[in-house]
């Protein structure tokens, strides 16, 4: 069975409730997880106030701000796992970035500018995050990290972050390479479009659910708790055999050809 129980794990990337990272969480949770949650801070702490309330029922032991732009915030999260939990099992990444205006029209006008700030926060922030919590995995762990099949597929407007994703995905396989003889997994889940904060400020995403609910194998989208169930299995030793993979849970619509 499912047991997360005696397992530390640290879930970033909750805004609200209709964030992956929630259903991640509260997956995590009800397999007995300990939880700690990390918030993006803003200047009025708005966000703070609204993802603690939220998050309130999974009683997390740890609640911490991180933004991934800010090495000392990182630095400061992971300290303070040491210090409080002594070891950590299971890191959820479940974060991205890109301008809104590189979310649509030509992807060649893409600006420098635009292209770093997307590949840092959605791709590089792995490494970062990995890099801090391995030390910290002495028991072994599992890090699950989510993306999409724009990163190897060409997915109108997904643009810049498309390439974002596929340097994730390859992030994934080489961090599994590194960290594998330490026993930490390294796994990311290529989920189907959802209607989250991110993916509804984004022009066409209802089409696009719509487009998956007539092509797709199961004729659906996905839920959130369908992402947190296999996130859950990855976190869990019932996956111990996986590393360096990436799961698709899309309702099977990447299979498709026509
Ligand atoms: P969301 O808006 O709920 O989550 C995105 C999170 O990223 C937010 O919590 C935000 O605070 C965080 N974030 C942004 N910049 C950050 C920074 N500098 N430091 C720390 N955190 C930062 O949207 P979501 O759809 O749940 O996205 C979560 C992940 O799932 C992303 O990696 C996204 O690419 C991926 N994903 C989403 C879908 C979808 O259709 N919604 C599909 C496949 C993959
Ligand atoms: O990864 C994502 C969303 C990523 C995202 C979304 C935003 C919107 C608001 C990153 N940065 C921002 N910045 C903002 O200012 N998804 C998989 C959801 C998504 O986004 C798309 C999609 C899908 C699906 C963008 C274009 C086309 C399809």
């Amino acid at each position: 069975m499912l047991n997360l129980t005696g397992k530390n794990a640290l879930v970033t990337g909750i805004a609200n409730n209709r964030s992956i990272a929630w259903g991640i969480a509260q997956q995590l949770h009800q397999a007995g997880a300990n939880l700690g949650v990390t918030f993006l801070p803003d200047e009025k702490g708005r966000y703070e106030k609204k993802v603690a309330e939220l998050v309130e029922p999974l009683q997390p032991s740890l609640f911490l701000p991180c933004d991934v732009q800010n090495d000392e915030q990182i630095e400061s999260t992971f300290a303070t796992v040491q210090e409080k939990w002594g070891k950590l099992d299971i890191l959820i990444h479940c974060l991205a970035f890109a301008n809104k205006d590189d979310l649509t029209g030509d992807f060649s006008k893409t600006s420098r500018a635009g292209f770093n700030l997307a590949l840092e926060v959605s791709a590089y922030s792995l490494v970062q995050l990995s890099r801090a919590a391995s030390p910290l995995m002495t028991e072994g762990g599992s890090i699950i990290t989510l993306t999409y099949l724009g990163g190897v597929r060409v997915i109108p407007n997904y643009n810049v972050m498309g390439i974002a994703k596929a340097a994730l995905e390859m992030n994934v396989r080489y961090l599994a390479a590194e960290l594998g003889p330490q026993n930490i997994r390294v796994n990311a889940i290529s989920a189907g479009p959802i209607r989250t904060l991110a993916s509804s400020a984004v022009g066409g995403i209802l089409d696009m659910i719509h487009h998956v609910e007539e092509i797709a194998p199961l004729r659906r989208t996905v839920t959130q708790t369908e992402v947190g169930n296999t996130a859950a299995f990855l976190a869990s030793d019932l996956s111990s055999g996986i590393t360096g993979q990436i799961l698709y849970v899309d309702s099977g619509y990447a299979i498709m050809g026509m």
